[in-house]
């Protein structure tokens, strides 16, 4: 494999753990859970795995331990660390016993179900140390959710002697893991199953989970171009840059980078919906910014969007909510559209006919419309030009407006992990191989305490369906792990309203620069505002 000055560096990293993990350790219970909501569908549901304590890990001194084969998964979009997760499981396996094993799964969940697997040894391991990517074993996002599938399962874990499988992913993929460690207990075949909470998005998080992890790097990655931009448009003074960013349906990462960066403008998509507004409301929302920069001679800005801002838009929600339960029976698109009700037929006719298309895209597997795919920026420039042109002819706007839309999203999924991730990631790696050491399953690997120096985190395991309530997928209600999306009560959404109206008004941008991975602490070792917001806090 080639390799960069950096990626040689980097590989000698030596991932920093909590030093409970530094040994073997035991875990102590806690008290019994219950689920977010919905408590008696989801006991119902899960009868084997409802109701576990959370579970906190204490050092145990000296542990003699039998070997122990263990196959991961990684599942759906990739997130910086997930190579340090499967490292992390790697050393920690093998800590508890040199003779343990480590299997990957090919592709995703399909993987196992196909039979597709590699065995993990050390030289492939230390190839991916510290990397990003997910291209040690691949991504996927099959559904693991027929018998079938887990029955297949159960046929390669056999043939391995495989003990558990460890399932990194985000709450769609958690969820299902969830469903697996059930039915493995019911059929009670000795298969433990353990989630890591993986996602850019940010969504995955909750009183338990601090932080999903690759939100972190991704974020930085983005804020460093976004700073980038502001630099150029506050040189030329020119040009107003609208900037989706991914996220899927939550606004973390937009907010996050709008707290690293300053921008004029941040649009987030939880707020749109809770003052129901519509897109006219948010298109002159941004009309209003750019005349009042433009009336003091600055024709620049910088917009920031939410990639799911089109599903929070009430009158877009109900159309896309209509168009997922009819495109889950057909997928003749035509056909479907006869379907809609005659409000959202007629928002469906008034848009952009691109942007219609895009709407009737196909799902992912799990019934999501693929709100990447959605060209939210574009709309958005056109009409803001539009509303501009109406304002000047009404004498309310004297100024150029000259916008350009970008897209950041797969440039940050596969950053080489900040020291956040590469410890935070190898951390929840180590955790997994002692909660399947303990016996657990059916739980996430935990580690808290984040914002303190690492060797303080708090290590053990959250039980999947502590985190559960019942949801509206593919048009049935289904088990879910609940979304977290941003909280407009929470200090990170405060941080920006307290400060958006001087940001709109002035040229306030911050430019955070490249991710440091070699330096002094203050400068590598931050983690993301929103994490210090949320969890100072709490304290
Ligand atoms: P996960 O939810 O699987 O972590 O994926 C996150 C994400 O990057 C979203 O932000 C984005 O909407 C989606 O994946 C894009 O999916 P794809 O990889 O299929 O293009």
């Amino acid at each position: 494999m080639n390799k960069s000055a950096l990626q040689i560096a980097r590989a000698a990293y030596q991932p920093k753990l909590p030093k409970v993990l530094k040994g073997a350790v035991k875990a102590l219970d806690g008290d019994a859970t219950q689920s977010v909501a919905d408590q008696e569908e989801i006991k119902k549901l899960f009868p084997n795995t409802y109701g576990m304590p959370v579970v906190t890990f204490a050092e145990a001194g000296d542990v003699d331990l039998p070997a122990m084969n263990v196959g991961v998964i990684l599942s759906g979009g990739q997130a910086p660390g997930g190579h340090n997760v499967i490292s992390g499981l790697f050393d920690g396996i093998k800590a508890i016993n040199k003779d343990s094993k480590l299997y990957g799964f090919l592709g995703g969940p399909s993987g196992l179900v196909d039979h597709k697997y590699v065995e993990l040894t050390a030289d492939i391991i230390d190839e991916y140390r510290n990397t990003g990517g997910f291209d040690i074993i691949g991504s996927g996002r099959t559904k693991l959710e027929k018998t079938e599938q887990f029955d297949s399962g159960i046929e390669i874990c056999k043939e391995l002697d495989i003990k558990a499988l460890v399932i990194i992913g985000g709450d769609d993929s958690n969820t299902n893991a969830c469903v697996l460690a059930e039915y493995y207990l019911q059929k009670q075949c000795g298969i433990q199953v353990i989630g890591c909470p993986k996602t850019i998005d940010g969504d995955l998080k909750n009183d338990m989970i601090e932080t999903s992890f690759g939100f972190d790097t991704a974020c930085k990655v983005y804020s460093e171009m976004i700073g980038n931009i502001m630099r150029d448009a506050n040189s030329a003074k020119k040009y107003w840059h609208f900037i989706k960013l991914m996220g899927r349906s939550a606004s973390h990462i937009a907010l996050e980078c709008a707290l690293q960066t300053h921008p004029n403008v941040c649009i987030i998509s939880e707020e749109v919906e809770a003052k129901k507004m519509t897109l006219a409301q948010i298109v002159n929302s941004i009309a209003d910014v750019v005349a009042g920069r433009a009336a003091e001679g600055k024709n620049f800005g910088v917009v920031l969007i939410p990639e799911g801002l089109i599903e929070f838009i009430p009158e877009m929600k109900v159309l896309i909510a209509e168009l997922n339960d009819l495109l889950s029976v057909t997928s003749d698109v035509k056909e479907a559209l006869k379907g809609l009700s005659a409000a959202s037929a007629a928002v469906y006719n008034s848009l952009p006919s691109s942007i219609a298309k895009q709407l009737t895209l196909d799902r992912d597997p799990h019934g999501n419309v693929q709100v990447s795919q959605i060209e939210t920026e574009k709309l958005l420039i056109a009409m803001v030009k539009t509303r501009l042109a109406a304002m000047k002819a009404e004498g309310k706007y004297v100024g150029k407006f000259s916008g350009l839309g970008h897209f950041f999203g797969y440039e940050g999924r596969c950053a080489a992990p900040s020291n956040f991730d590469a410890d935070y990631c190898y951390s929840l790696g180590v955790n997994a191989a002692w909660l399947i050491a303990n016996g657990k399953t059916g739980y996430m690997s935990l580690i808290r305490n984040t914002i303190a120096p690492a060797d303080q985190w708090i290590a053990g395991g959250v039980p999947v369906t502590m985190m559960m309530n019942m949801e509206k997928r593919s048009g049935e209600m289904k088990p879910v792990i609940r979304k977290a999306l941003v909280d407009l009560n929470g200090a990170p959404f405060k941080a920006l309203s307290d400060n958006r109206s001087e940001w709109a008004k002035e040229t306030c941008y911050v430019y955070p620069g490249p991710i440091q991975y070699f330096g002094p602490s203050e400068v590598c070792d931050l983690p993301t505002k929103t994490l210090v917001l949320e969890q100072r806090n709490k304290k």
